[in-house]
């Protein structure tokens, strides 16, 4: 046992250690603050509001149908959307693969464009879970319309798997965050119905793309028959996704989630970060369209860049270089200045805005951007 005066000097210790830690945590808080990440908007870390909510969130365990908060998601979720229901996931990944999982029966195809995230980002999910094929449709823009899907429907036939889901994403990421119109999503709810064929949307970031047309969400996504929405990108919950449907498909989704081992106990902790997302985050995110533009607009004026402005809708911006300049020379780059930003291909960038850079961030940026690109490129002398 310790004597009352050593008792003492730990303690002292121990708060000295508790200070210095917490100084640790500050300093690093500062410099990760001072980093410009436009890598993607999951980087976004949960707000003030979030922390408390999570601190404060009633809990029970979610696997017995017993978490209020949870609960109380799923129902706000449901009712936004206008659906029956809806289920927590960890992730859009699983969303998506329970959403296909429960439309399609192993040895069909699942029609996608050909920069889907279910084909290039999922680990091949959908053929290790569903047993199915993505059937990869190029579309300008990474907008898919019915006259695309059409010719790629096969029936039940002898010589070729059948077509069992159409899944649209938008906004469509790896296309440049462009947005699908609702009168194109019109045509293809038309066209599927008459097919017989359901329709999953991959709206990760779909209050974006309801931002830039101004219409509600339950509007823009009423006639698919499953729709997940991500809460942890641009809306800044810590983890978490959404999948909303019928409360037949639901039913199913929930069995499939804890399959994959999503069943995930006392997670109204991450749920009432969530509730915050989904009810106040989606009405400042034209803060980040805004940026986006701004850093886009600046790459347009380069020489040594291509880049489709009118592509640029929402909060992604995908450019190529066109001066000699890799992606990963410029990612290295960008990196020593404090600038985070992702390579999509051996000349291709892409930079995301959300809530954790701001205008002046984005300012700095386009500086940072505009003096490294612009830059010629060291040539090898060459000696007579
Ligand atoms: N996208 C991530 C990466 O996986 C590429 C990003 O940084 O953009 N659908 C779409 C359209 C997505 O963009 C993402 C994530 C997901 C699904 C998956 O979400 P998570 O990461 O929660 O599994």
């Amino acid at each position: 046992m310790l004597s009352l005066p050593e008792k003492a000097r730990w303690n002292a210790l121990e708060d000295e250690r508790l200070i210095t830690d917490h100084f640790q945590l500050f300093t690093e808080e500062k410099t990760l603050a001072a980093i410009i990440d436009l890598r993607s908007d999951t980087v976004t870390r949960p707000t003030p509001e979030m922390r408390a909510a999570m601190a404060a969130a009633e809990v029970g365990d979610d696997v017995y149908g017993e978490d209020p908060t949870v609960n109380l998601l799923e129902q706000r979720a449901a009712q936004v959307f206008g659906r029956e229901a809806a289920l927590f996931v960890p992730t859009g990944t699983m969303g998506n693969q329970i959403a296909i999982r429960v439309h399609t029966r192993p040895g069909q195809e699942v029609i996608a464009e050909s920069r889907a995230h279910i084909l290039d980002w999922e680990m091949a999910t959908t053929a290790v879970f569903s047993g199915c094929l993505v059937r990869a449709v190029l579309a300008e823009r990474g907008i898919l319309t019915w006259k695309h899907i059409e010719p790629a429907i096969y029936a039940r036939g002898a010589f070729r798997a059948a077509t069992g889901l159409i899944e649209i994403e938008n906004t469509a990421n790896l296309a440049g965050g462009s947005v699908t119109p609702l009168p194109v999503l019109e045509e293809i709810w038309a066209g599927a119905k008459e097919r017989n064929l359901p329709v999953h949307l991959d709206g990760a970031r779909i209050f974006n793309a309801a931002t830039v047309l101004g219409v509600d969400v339950k509007t823009l996504t009423r006639g698919f028959d499953t729709v997940m929405f991500c809460l942890s990108k641009g809306l800044c919950a810590p983890v978490g996704s959404m999948l909303t449907g019928s409360a037949e498909l639901i039913d199913q989704a929930r069995l499939y989630r804890k399959a994959l081992g999503g069943g995930m106990r006392q997670a109204g902790i991450l749920a009432a970060a969530g509730l915050i997302a989904l009810e106040e985050m989606p009405a400042r995110l034209r803060e980040d369209h805004a940026n986006a533009r701004l850093l886009a607009e600046a790459l347009a004026h380069m020489e040594n860049v291509a880049i489709d402005l009118d592509a640029v809708e929402t909060n992604i911006v995908i450019f190529r270089l066109t001066g000699g300049l890799s992606a990963a020379e410029l990612v290295t780059r960008l990196k020593a200045r404090g600038i985070l930003a992702s390579t999509v291909g051996a000349d291709a960038i892409r930079l995301v805005t959300h809530h954790d850079v701001d205008r002046a961030a984005c300012v700095s940026a386009a500086e940072a951007l505009t003096e490294e690109i612009e830059t010629p490129a060291l040539v090898p002398q060459t000696h007579a």
